[in-house]
């Protein structure tokens, strides 16, 4: 009797130790992670932190992945060594934001030889043989710039403006980035077509705060006669504004400078709400999820869409809200 006893507790207590394994709903076995590199610029403004984000989030170990992040630090060599890294250390996908567009033919050739599929995000690259990389989620930056002088025409005219002349300042992005050369190419287009618009300095500001500071400084040692100020994105801007305001210009579109920028960040909207950026054009770095989406259905040999942009809006200083704000992702 005892003996039975003590072998049905035996028996339970290996079963309660079975269920716990259970729990975990895979059966007490761990399930095989997909093993992800992804290589980042790294973290120069409030846009990329919200990036890194959303792949940190999307690509977790809860979610089946196994996520190998490098930093690029802002130097493409530093991101050709991570993917040399990524290939040995054999992962299933690699992601790369890439800095700029060109340079990547040599390493994308090294993951291609080694079977891995390579996916871009946010900037784009230029490559010799487009089968270098499987896909690309990001935006149209072109686009987006377009969007940015079409609000500044109509604003002009709105304020009788538009045959006066517009004296331009450009704080460009980090130069040979997608979204540098698009947002700049949008501006590029605007001015030929306005021979009332005229650009009066183009400087990088790098996408940094500090050095868009910098920059604009030092335009302001120069001249003052500024009527807009197109920068690339809201670090940039919030630096422009600190430059602007310490030479004693006021930013806003009714008898101020013209902020113009891009991302559109909880901390750019709040700039628009006070009315010293006056347009913002939303980028979304909300990308992770759209990346997961990917890799699982090359995971499973389905087909998947080469080139996706994600959909985005603009908000200005007439339409803005708190309300906006508050909702706001990033
Ligand atoms: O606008 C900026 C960032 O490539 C779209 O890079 C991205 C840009 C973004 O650091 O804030």
């Amino acid at each position: 009797m005892k003996k039975t006893v003590s072998i049905m507790l035996a028996l339970l207590i290996l079963i309660s130790f079975q269920g716990c394994g259970s729990d975990s709903g895979t059966g007490g076995k761990k399930a095989k992670l997909i093993k992800v590199g992804f290589c980042q610029t790294g973290a120069e403004s409030v846009w990329r932190v919200a990036n890194t984000d959303s792949m940190r989030k999307a690509l977790s170990e809860k979610n089946g992945y196994e996520l190998i992040f490098d930093d690029g630090r802002q130097q493409q060599e530093n991101q050709i060594r991570a993917i040399r890294n990524f290939i040995q250390q054999k992962v299933d996908y690699i992601v790369l934001a890439p800095l700029v567009e060109t340079g990547w033919d040599s390493v994308l050739e090294e993951a291609s030889r080694a079977g891995i599929p390579v996916i871009i995000v946010d900037r784009m690259v230029k490559v010799s043989d487009k089968e270098l990389y499987t896909a690309y989620v990001g935006s149209n930056f072109l686009e987006e710039g377009q969007t940015a002088v079409r609000w500044l025409e109509a604003v002009l005219k709105r304020y009788g403006r538009d045959t006066k002349p517009v004296r331009i300042v450009n704080i460009q992005g980090t130069i040979g980035s997608s979204a540098q050369i698009g947002r700049s190419a949008a501006l590029d287009e605007a001015l030929r077509n306005h021979s009332n618009w005229e650009l009066v300095a183009r400087e990088s500001g790098d996408f940094i705060k500090p050095k868009a500071y910098e920059v604009m400084c030092d335009i302001l040692a120069k001249t003052r006669d500024i009527d807009v100020v197109y920068c690339e994105n809201d670090s940039e801007a919030f630096g422009a504004i600190k430059a602007l305001e310490e030479a004693g210009l006021k930013c806003g579109v009714n008898g101020g400078v013209i902020v113009i920028s891009f991302d559109a960040t909880t901390e750019g909207l709040a700039e628009c709400l006070s009315g010293r950026i006056s347009l913002d054009v939303e980028c979304n770095p909300l990308q992770g999820p759209y990346v997961a989406d990917i890799i699982q259905k090359l995971s499973r040999k389905e087909r998947v869409d080469r080139i996706s942009y994600l959909e985005e809006t603009w908000f200005d200083c007439f339409t803005i809200t708190k309300e906006i704000i508050e909702r706001r992702a990033y």
